[in-house]
């Protein structure tokens, strides 16, 4: 059994997740619409990550015996001035699930909850690679500048991303 304080933070942590893959699968749409189909399965790929992260809240839950309480997910943009700027987003949306990811484990402590800081362990692994991932993206975009065929040559290795379920 959690506290109550606990559950309501794991439900909202649930529409964050919901709101990351709701934002990536906008992007994917934007990337395909530019021609940029490796860009755009990069994308559809950690929209299905973020699924699986909204259900391994989900599972946590209902294993548990606690309520999943599911909320409106808010409309993510639908187009950025350029690929570097998507990233930039990325990056930038990362570090705020970072920082909600890290406001859960300080509220585990708070409460001694064992289980639940045990299962967020995962998730602060999961965050470390994947701001690691978006600055990759975004030093070879500067790297690019604007090249054509530098952009090119990323999206085919963009198109490479496989997903893996991750729950
Ligand atoms: Fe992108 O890691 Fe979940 O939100």
């Amino acid at each position: 059994m959690l506290k109550k304080e606990m559950v309501d933070a794991l439900n909202k942590q649930i529409n964050e997740e919901l709101y990351s893959a709701y934002l990536y699968l906008s992007m994917a749409a934007w990337f395909d619409s530019i021609g940029l189909n490796g860009f755009s399965n990069w994308m559809m790929v950690q929209y299905k990550e973020e699924t699986d992260h909204a259900m391994k809240f989900f599972n946590y839950l209902s294993q548990q015996g606690e309520p999943v309480k599911l909320m409106a997910i808010k409309e993510p943009p639908n187009s950025w001035e350029s690929p570097l700027h998507a990233f930039e987003e990325t990056l930038k949306h990362e570090q705020h699930i970072t920082a909600c990811i890290n406001e859960l484990v300080d509220l585990a402590e708070k409460l001694k909850d064992r289980a639940t800081y045990n299962m967020l362990q995962w998730f602060i692994d999961e965050q470390v690679e994947e701001e690691a991932n978006d600055r990759e993206i975004i030093d070879i975009l500067k790297l690019i500048d604007g090249s054509k065929n530098g952009l090119f040559m990323l999206d085919r290795e963009l198109a490479q991303r496989q997903y893996t379920p991750e729950i």
